[in-house]
């Protein structure tokens, strides 16, 4: 296996000379985007036109019956992920992408914001174009009245991913898409109200997910309000109580930025691009997707970890070795109980995501001190070896998952069934700004051929 450096250096050779021209000019990101539409509209028509019928892979029973793995059956511009290398949104690697996407001002983790630019049009924005998408996004950042009526009517009890699903569909109130749709929208305007409805909803995002956090966990405190002069990641941090945390909100900035999107065909991106495709407007198509994020195979899985690694820590003590930590694994598998936080549908190595967050922790002495990381980073020597004994995953390596909750939990956000908010927060980056392409491309109703068995046996049997 190579080791982080190595994975490091290796992604950096690779880094693509298109960056430098990927600046994108001072336009803003409706001109920005008027202007890449018609391009990739016309690709699409020639790729249409001239290779229709060009066949891109079989597919077998096993794909039928294994959760269509690898089967290459869905469009989407934003990421392409590759097994070995890991994610690359427009062409850019993670490392390409913390070199070249600003920053807020004197931090240096990337701003989510200028991921979402980047996802939507494929251009890097500036720093100018960053901020000035930080200021529409806090102008459009407030709840309806009877939303925040609506979250802070529900039990304390009830799991935070329900109530943050909810809370997107009953946006849906204010949709645009919907509105429109009414009043007899043409299908080339399509993309212009999903673009309105998606900006919107990003930018209430941390709103509702703090109210949802205020509520669960300090019920009665007052939550800030939305300060136009900080960025996404600035209010939502502030909001959830940790403002005055920079290193928290440094640390979420790069989490939510590099959780944005990971290729379209993961259970959340997908459920988005499904419902969507029914032209439900976004935040239906959104709330579903949340919905799917919640399953503890994956967007629950940073949960799980912590959980995980707090049982391990307390079962083994102070002293933990490599030895133990091993034992420990064993008997998680023994149990019939998957290791959270390792293996992936499609990485077969270390994922970048965990890499670029271990780099954080390194960079940080408290993180590299603190107890939980410390048990993070052993249990990475350790539980490749285990897994791959094991002989059942096809990937015994690190998935995000693995360190993405224990570093909130070093830093005083301890309150772990709310990590897949955060999660879900993020993921509307790429899953949202894919919808307006899914719109501005006119992709049709996904609707997949299924089989029964019998009539899969009886194809079989044809001659
Ligand atoms: N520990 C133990 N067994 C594992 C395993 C793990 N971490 N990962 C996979 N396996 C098992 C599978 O359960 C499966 O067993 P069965 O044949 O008995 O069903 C077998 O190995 C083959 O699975 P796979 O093809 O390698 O993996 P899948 O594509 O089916 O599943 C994933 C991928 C992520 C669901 C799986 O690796 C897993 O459950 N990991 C732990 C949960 C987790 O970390 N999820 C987060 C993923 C990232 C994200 O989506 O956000």
């Amino acid at each position: 296996m190579l080791s982080r450096a190595a994975l490091s250096r290796q992604a950096g050779l690779r880094r693509s000379s298109a960056i430098a021209q990927r600046f994108a000019s001072t336009k803003s990101l409706r001109d920005t985007l008027k202007e890449a539409i018609p391009i990739k509209q016309e690709q699409l028509k020639k790729l249409k036109a001239e290779h229709g019928n060009t066949v891109v892979g079989d597919v077998k029973v096993d794909n039928i019956i294994g959760g269509m793995r690898g089967l290459k059956a869905m469009l989407w511009e934003a990421s392409v992920l590759d097994p070995i290398e890991g994610i690359r949104f427009h062409g850019l690697s993670i490392p390409d992408c913390q070199k070249v996407l600003p920053a807020a001002p004197g931090g240096k983790e990337i701003l989510p914001e200028s991921m979402l630019w980047l996802l939507l049009t494929g251009q890097v924005p500036t720093a100018e174009q960053t901020r000035e998408l930080s200021r529409e996004l806090a102008e459009k950042g407030q709840l309806p009245k009877f939303v925040e009526d609506l979250v802070d009517s529900f039990p304390k009890t009830l799991h935070p991913m329900t109530q943050l699903g909810m809370g997107v569909a009953a946006l849906n109130h204010d949709s645009s898409f919907q509105a429109a749709y009414e009043k007899g929208m043409k299908k080339p305007e399509y993309w212009t109200h999903t673009l309105e409805d998606c900006i919107n909803l990003i930018a209430q995002l941390p709103a509702l997910a703090a109210r949802i956090y205020r509520n669960v966990y300090n019920p009665g405190t007052p939550l800030p309000g939305i300060n136009k002069d900080l960025d996404l990641v600035g209010n939502y941090s502030n909001m959830l109580g940790y403002g005055a945390n920079e290193s928290l909100t440094e640390y979420l900035r790069l989490y939510i930025a590099l959780h944005g999107d990971h290729e379209g065909g993961n259970a959340s991106a997908h459920t988005a691009h499904l419902v969507n495709s029914t032209l439900s407007d976004p935040y239906l198509s959104y709330s579903a997707a949340l919905f799917a994020l919640a399953g503890p195979l994956h967007g629950l899985a940073n949960q799980e970890v912590l959980r995980w690694q707090i049982a391990m820590q307390k079962e083994l003590g102070t002293d933990i070795t490599h030895e133990k930590i091993k034992e420990y694994l064993w008997k998680t598998l023994k149990s019939g109980q998957v290791v959270p936080g390792y293996g992936h549908g499609v990485l077969r190595n270390p994922d970048p995501r965990f890499i670029a967050l271990q780099e954080f922790c390194d960079s940080r002495p408290e993180l590299k001190s603190s107890p939980i990381i410390e048990l993070v980073n052993k249990t990475f020597q350790v539980a490749p070896d285990v897994l791959k004994e094991h002989g059942k995953t096809k990937n015994p390596y690190p998935n995000v998952d693995a360190t993405s909750g224990c570093v909130l939990y070093h830093y005083g956000l301890t309150e772990f069934k709310y990590y897949t908010v955060i999660f879900g927060v993020s993921r509307a980056l790429g899953a949202l700004t894919q919808l307006v392409w899914a719109r501005a491309l006119g992709l049709p109703l996904e609707r997949p051929k299924s089989m029964s068995m019998d009539a899969l046996e009886a194809f079989i049997k044809k001659p």
